[in-house]
């Protein structure tokens, strides 16, 4: 094995999401989200955790552009807090919210980096949600009002935006799992949250488009499925052709729309709606974590966050090593994902999201020497050379995540970061992933 050198003009960076590291939940106007309401309801995450404080982003992130700096980030992808830009998701506009992201925007320009912003990662204004969120019609034309409002304001500065943050999440383990918020279990208001994610996001292009965006995406956290054929074709289509067969093709592949019958009647999808959700797009960012493996198993009681799998088995093969969140650790997974989508998609491609939870040990001082997310990061970073090699056109690749943070259900019991966070002092300690990733900027690649 020789040196690995990516592409030229291949870019390097971090991402973050707006409620996973901002804080100041109630500061400046800001309303509030599903996130907030869900995370204050009694078990819905570890130990209670909120997203109220977080990393305290809003109040820091003059220092956190100075270590993105410092690191060599060329690209730093985050997300905007619909709610702090619009507390009720509709009607009057919180000027010191916006404010907040112009102030952000222009330290990332100032400091050298391209600034990626996308609409929506998952946070929901409440008021939107009792207006009846996702699974409702009007929240697509609420997110196209709102994508105008923010693009109006910043595309004169970036260039670069994703629509939405892995709508698969949004609406299947928020509408049918419950895992996320708004914590519903209803199959059926699932499927229409997924269609109207998807007419939001076409809406929010032609937004982004009027404003002069440069680059117009959406991210999708696409499931490699391994397994059993007939189990692979089901949960493909319920994991991804769901979404890009609309996007990519213009129509729902006939047999998700079938097995999804038993659900719903389909009638939220209406004439006219495939061609807004099909507008041309100019790159398409993938998430990779993890294959998923599917097998036929009398019994099993398959995913509720993919409906109606019952008699489909979801394990991973036990000898793979797993991460802190007991992820199967595949790097392969990562070339297979992107070759199927350059074949599939005719599109650009981006990592917008890879890392892992490891159980980090801080010395004294706060440093983490984590060994095993240097592995990870690199074995994948291999993987996507390999697929670079194969033909797969892969414009960049971001670490999730900049910095420990909110993780979700998991609250800050799994930390992501290359960058560690004391949770106690709000201090930013860089891991030895984060030296390592920086060294991999600067050789613009990787040596064996
Ligand atoms: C990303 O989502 C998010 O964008 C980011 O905010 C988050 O912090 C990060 O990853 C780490 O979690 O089939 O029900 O077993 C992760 C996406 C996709 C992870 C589906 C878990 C399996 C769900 N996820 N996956 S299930």
């Amino acid at each position: 094995m020789g040196d690995i050198r990516f592409p030229d003009g291949f870019f390097w960076g971090a991402a973050t999401a707006a409620y996973q590291i901002e804080g100041a939940a109630d500061t400046d106007g800001r309303g509030p989200s599903i996130w907030d309401t869900f995370s204050a309801t009694p078990g819905a995450t570890a130990h209670g955790h909120t997203g109220r404080i977080a990393c305290d982003h809003y109040h820091r992130f003059g220092d956190d552009i100075t270590l993105m700096k410092s690191l060599g980030l060329q690209r730093y992808r985050f997300s905007i807090s619909w709610p702090r830009v619009q507390p009720d998701g509709s009607g009057p506009v919180n000027p010191a919210g916006l404010a907040f992201y112009d102030r952000l925007v222009d330290g990332l320009l100032e400091a050298g980096i391209t600034p990626m912003a996308t609409l929506y990662h998952w946070d929901l204004p409440q008021a939107v949600h009792n207006c009846g969120g996702w699974p409702a019609r009007d929240t697509a034309y609420r997110f196209g009002e709102y994508a105008t409002i923010v693009a109006d304001r910043l595309a004169d500065r970036v260039a670069d935006w994703s629509t939405l943050n892995e709508p698969w999440c949004a609406a299947f383990l928020g509408y049918a799992a419950g895992i996320h918020a708004p914590g519903m279990t209803d199959p059926g208001a699932s499927f229409a949250a997924a269609h109207h994610l998807l007419l939001g996001h076409g809406l929010a292009v032609d937004s982004l488009r009027a404003a002069g965006a440069e680059s117009v995406s959406i991210v999708l956290n696409n499931s490699v499925v391994r397994g059993d054929p007939e189990a692979v074709k089901l949960v493909d289509g319920l994991a991804n052709r769901v979404f890009t067969g609309p996007l990519f093709d213009g129509a729902y592949p006939s047999d998700v729309l079938e097995h999804a019958a038993r659900f719903t009647d389909h009638s939220f999808i209406q004439d006219g709606d495939l061609d807004v959700i099909s507008r041309p797009i100019d790159l398409l960012g993938l998430n990779y974590y993890n294959p998923t493996w599917v097998r036929r198993k009398a019994g099993a009681p398959g995913s509720a966050a993919h409906p109606g799998t019952e008699g489909i088995d979801f394990s991973a093969p036990s000898d793979l090593d797993r991460t802190a969140m007991g992820w199967p650790i595949d790097a392969g997974g990562l070339s297979d994902l992107l070759l199927q989508a350059h074949r599939d998609y005719g599109v650009p491609l981006a990592i917008t999201e890879n890392g892992a939870a490891f159980d980090d040990k801080a010395d004294a001082d706060g440093y983490v020497d984590d060994v095993d997310r240097v592995a990870f990061l690199d074995s994948h970073l291999r993987a996507v050379d390999e697929a670079i090699t194969k033909g797969a056109d892969v414009r960049g690749y971001l670490a999730w995540s900049l910095m420990d943070n909110f993780e979700w259900a998991e609250g800050y019991t799994k930390r992501f970061g290359i960058v560690r966070v004391d949770y106690d002092t709000g201090r930013r300690i860089p891991k030895a992933s984060a030296e390592w990733y920086a060294n991999v900027i600067r050789h613009h690649g990787l040596s064996t």
